[in-house]
């Protein structure tokens, strides 16, 4: 007689659960654009273009992301690096588990640069604040500006 092996099961099954539970409670946050528009007014030096896209962001985790920074930057690839420049920053509100959100970007471009054929590059927790299950999915490049 084992009067103790049902007993150990249970313990070794409910810690299996709890484990279990712990590890698959993650923050999330990933993005992806909703079209993206240039306007422009004058012209050679005085050209004047504002690029406006919808950005949506996404916490497809089961905790709530908290607040964090957000960078919009113009690239002349899909790959974000140091010649690339920053058009805007804001905060990202703290987002719920499973919830997305939309921002509408409107991002001035130096005076005399067409967006044309360039890429926007949202950079989603710019300042590593909120420690998510995949950090690999944070920068969303948008389709070349039209
Ligand atoms: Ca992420
Ligand atoms: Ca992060």
């Amino acid at each position: 007689m084992r009067p103790t092996s049902k007993s150990v099961l249970l313990i070794l099954t409910l810690l299996g659960g709890l484990y279990a539970g712990i590890a698959s409670a993650f923050i999330g946050l990933s993005g992806s654009w909703d079209g993206i528009t240039q306007h422009c007014t004058g012209g050679g030096e005085n050209l004047r273009c504002r690029v406006t896209g919808v950005f949506i962001a996404t916490n497809p985790g089961d905790e709530p992301a908290p607040r964090s920074v957000l960078r919009f930057f113009l690239s002349e690839d899909d790959t974000l690096d140091e010649s690339d420049l920053l058009l805007n920053e804001r905060h990202l509100k703290a987002l719920s588990p499973g919830k997305s959100k939309d921002l509408t970007a409107r991002l001035k471009l130096p005076k005399g640069q067409l967006g044309t054929g360039l890429f926007v590059i949202g950079q989603l927790d710019a300042e590593n604040d909120v420690p998510e299950e995949n950090e690999d999915n944070n920068l969303v490049v948008s389709r070349p500006i039209p």
